[in-house]
C-alpha cells in the first residue's frame, strides 16, 4: 500500500527517494520536510561534513498547489560536498585511490566480501549514514499524513556513552531539540556534551540510547494474525536498520523478564470519557502486535561510530597485512540525529498499518473511514 525506495551515495550528486501511496488532499509543503531535515542535522558531535550541507528537500512530483495529488512523490536532495567529489565518484571514468583496509563495525568487510570488490568506497558510499536523509524526508511525509489524525512522534536522547539522563517522558520537544544533545534534562546534556568534546580528543567515538513515543495512536493498528504483520515486529525492523542500532525495546522491554506477571502487565479499566485505558504502559502500546491505544514507547541502543580518530587494527583486503583500520572525517556521535530519524523510521511503519487500516485514495476517503471506526468502538 505504502511503497518508498531511495538512493545515493554519500559522496555522489544527490539523494533521490520515492514514496508512493500517500492519498491525495494532504497539505505538504518543502517547509514540512526541510524542517525535519534540519532537526536530522542537530546534535553536538558531528563532522565537519554536516557544515558542509544544507539538506533540503525538492519536492519532484506529487506535489500540487501545496496538496499531494496521489501520485507517487519524488525528493531530490543535492550533496553540497559534490564538487569535491567529482574525480573520486565519477559515473564515466574518473580516479581514486581505492580504499583498502576495513573499519571494524563497519559494513566494509563484509561489502566488500559480498560484492568480491577490491576497493571499500564502493560499499561505504551508499552503506553510510548519508542515506538516513532520504529516510528523514520521506519520513517527514508519513508523519505529516499521522498529524493529520492527531498522531505525533517525538524522541528523546537519554544516555550518550556513560552519561545518562534521568528525565522522564518527553513533555516538550522544543526543549529536547534546542539542547545540544536533544536530552531535556540541562545538566545531563551538560555532562554529554562534555563525554563527546573527551572522546574526540582521544580520537574516539561514543553511543547511547534514545526513546522515540508516539502519541494519539488509535488501538488496532497492525496485526495479531501472521508473524510478518505483527507491529513490533515491524517496528523493531525499522529501527535496527537505522546504521549503528544494535538494539531495540518496546515498553519496558527487558526488564519485563525479570518481573512477575502481576507486576508487568498493564491492568485494563473503562469509563464514558476516556473508553478503555490502562493505568500503566509497560507494554509500550502494544500487545499482541497490536496498538492498544496508549502511547507508543520504543528504546534504541547506538554503538560508537565505526571511523576512529584512533583506529583498530584491521587488514588490507590486498596485501593481507596486518595493518589500522583507515580513517577520514566522521562524526563522533550521531545519537541525537539517530533519534530523530527513527521518528522518520517508525512514522513510515505506523503510516502503513494505519493506511492498511483505513485506507482511502483521498485524505477525505481516509478520514471518514478512521472517524467511522472511531465512533463505532464496542
Ligand atoms: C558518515 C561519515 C560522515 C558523516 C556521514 C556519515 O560523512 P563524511 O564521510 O562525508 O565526513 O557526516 O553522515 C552524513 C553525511 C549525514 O548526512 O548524516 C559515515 O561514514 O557513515
Amino acid at each position: 500500500m505504502l511503497k518508498y525506495m531511495s538512493a545515493g551515495e554519500s559522496h555522489g550528486q544527490a539523494l533521490v527517494s520515492i514514496i508512493e501511496g500517500i492519498p491525495s488532499g494532504l497539505s505538504l509543503t518543502h517547509a514540512d520536510i526541510n524542517a525535519e531535515l534540519a532537526r536530522r542535522k542537530l546534535g553536538f558531535g558531528r563532522g565537519a561534513r554536516m557544515k558542509i550541507e544544507n539538506d533540503k528537500a525538492k519536492i519532484l512530483s506529487g506535489v500540487r498547489f501545496g496538496y499531494t495529488i496521489g501520485s507517487p512523490v519524488s525528493l531530490l536532495i543535492e550533496n553540497k560536498d559534490w564538487p569535491n567529489w567529482q574525480e573520486m565518484m565519477a559515473v564515466d571514468s574518473g580516479k581514486s585511490a581505492a580504499v583498502t583496509t576495513p573499519r571494524p563495525g563497519h559494513a566494509d568487510l563484509a561489502g566488500v566480501l559480498k560484492h568480491q570488490s577490491g576497493d571499500i568506497r564502493n560499499v561505504l558510499e551508499r552503506s553510510s549514514a548519508r542515506s538516513t536523509a532520504s529516510l528523514v524526508a520521506i519520513g517527514a511525509i508519513a508523519k505529516k499524513l499521522l498529524s493529520a489524525f492527531g498522531i505525533s512522534i517525538v524522541s528523546e536522547v537519554k544516555s550518550i556513552g556513560e552519561v545518562s539522563c534521568t528525565c522522564g517522558q518527553i513533555k516538550d520537544i522544543a526543549k529536547v531539540d534546542s539542547s545540544p544533545v536533544r536530552c531535556q534534562d540541562d545538566n545531563a546534556s551538560k555532562e554529554m556534551v562534555k563525554a563527546i568534546e573527551k572522546a574526540a580528543k582521544e580520537g574516539q567515538s561514543l553511543g547511547g540510547t534514545f526513546e522515540v513515543a508516539i502519541f494519539g495512536l488509535p488501538a488496532g493498528l497492525g496485526n495479531y494474525s501472521s508473524f510478518e504483520r505483527r507491529l513490533d515486529g515491524k517496528i523493531c525492523g525499522a529501527i535496527a536498520s537505522i546504521p549503528a542500532i544494535k538494539g531495540v525495546e518496546i515498553g519496558k522491554g527487558f526488564e519485563l523478564a525479570s518481573l512477575k506477571g502481576s507486576c508487568a502487565h498493564d491492568e485494563i479499566f473503562y469509563d464514558k470519557n476516556k473508553g478503555y485505558h490502562h493505568k500503566t504502559n509497560n507494554a509500550g502500546g502494544l500487545e499482541g502486535g497490536m496498538t492498544n491505544g496508549e502511547t507508543l514507547l520504543i528504546t534504541a541502543a547506538m554503538k560508537p561510530i565505526p571511523t576512529l580518530g584512533n583506529p583498530l587494527k584491521s587488514v588490507d583486503i590486498i596485501t593481507k597485512e596486518q595493518t589500522l583500520a583507515f580513517k577520514e572525517r566522521a562524526d563522533v556521535c550521531a545519537v541525537p540525529a539517530a533519534a530523530v530519524i527513527a521518528e522518520a523510521a517508525v512514522g513510515l511503519v505506523l503510516a502503513e498499518a494505519f493506511l492498511e487500516k483505513f485506507g482511502g485514495d483521498s485524505l477525505g476517503e481516509t478520514k471518514r473511514n478512521f472517524d467511522s471506526y472511531i465512533k463505532t468502538t464496542i
